[in-house]
């Protein structure tokens, strides 16, 4: 694969230089990334290394996987050392979070048909981190489930992450079997794909990030 994908040159390049955590994740060096986010944590706020370092890298990975100069693997591997930065990541939040009076209930899954789960488990640390109870049904979760977890839970705000156009119709779907419950939470909608308008009309409130995430859950939990 690397031959195909012309590592070698692009190997050369940085022959003889520190690589930068951002390569590190895009060539899925796990261990070197996690060693270096471990460093880069003392000086560094963990979300701007998420929005700096960890989403640049995999944009990168996902466009050259796009345009056929990495493959499968290569994203997998990626995906797998940014994971292990996020790890990091999360023991740093996880050290400064005040997690005793919870603010509320989440319910949040990554809709049917996706298994892209980095963000989800994102904005998951950093709704915890601000005070409220997630509940997480993971990844692929079918519409039904959504629903019944946001009925058992009597959860106010549910939280939705797609990543694929593919996956759009999953999130629309669950949007409107949750609209049509009894007492139907507000719903938030999140994820590469998903833009402003789109979650308009699926009458969800659109999350660009964790931040804006944390911001929603405020304004609602505040009604
Ligand atoms: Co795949 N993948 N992938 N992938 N993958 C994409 C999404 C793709 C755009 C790559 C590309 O072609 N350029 C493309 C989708 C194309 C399309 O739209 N149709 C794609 C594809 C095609 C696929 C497969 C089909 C490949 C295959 O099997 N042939 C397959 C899908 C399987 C499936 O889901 N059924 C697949 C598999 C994988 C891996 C398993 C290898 C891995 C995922 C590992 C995992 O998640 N555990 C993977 C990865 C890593 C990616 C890319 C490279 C990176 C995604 C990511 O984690 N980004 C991605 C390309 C890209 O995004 N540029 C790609 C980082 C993450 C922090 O960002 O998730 O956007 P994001 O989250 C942000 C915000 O969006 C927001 O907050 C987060 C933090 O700021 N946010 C929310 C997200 N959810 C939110 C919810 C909220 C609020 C905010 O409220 C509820």
């Amino acid at each position: 694969i690397a031959r195909f994908a012309e590592a070698p040159a692009e190997a050369k390049q940085t022959e003889g230089r520190r690589l930068s955590l951002q390569e590190a994740i895009a060539r899925g060096l796990r261990g070197e990334a996690g060693r270096m986010a471990r460093e880069m944590l003392e000086h560094t706020e963990g979300l701007a290394m998420v929005e700096e370092h960890l989403i640049p890298a995999l944009d990168q990975v996902g466009a050259d996987y796009e345009m056929g100069r990495a493959f499968l693997p290569q994203l997998l591997s990626a995906a797998q050392a940014a994971q292990a930065v996020f790890e990091e990541i999360k023991k740093t939040l996880a050290e400064q979070g005040g997690r005793s009076v919870s603010k509320g209930k989440i319910v949040l899954a990554t809709v049917q048909g996706d298994i892209h789960d980095i963000g989800k488990n994102i904005v998951k640390t950093v709704l915890e981190n601000y005070g409220y109870q997630v509940i997480d049904l993971g990844k692929d979760v079918s519409p039904e489930a959504v629903t019944a977890a946001a009925e058992r839970e009597q959860a106010p705000l549910v939280g939705l992450s797609a990543l694929m156009t593919t996956t759009l119709p999953a999130m629309e779907e669950t949007a409107r079997q949750l609209r049509a419950m009894k007492n139907p939470p507000q719903v938030m909608v999140g994820g590469a794909v998903v833009t402003k308008e789109y979650a308009r009309r699926i009458g969800g409130l659109y999350a660009r990030d964790a931040r804006a995430a944390a911001e929603i859950a405020k304004e609602v939990f505040a009604e």
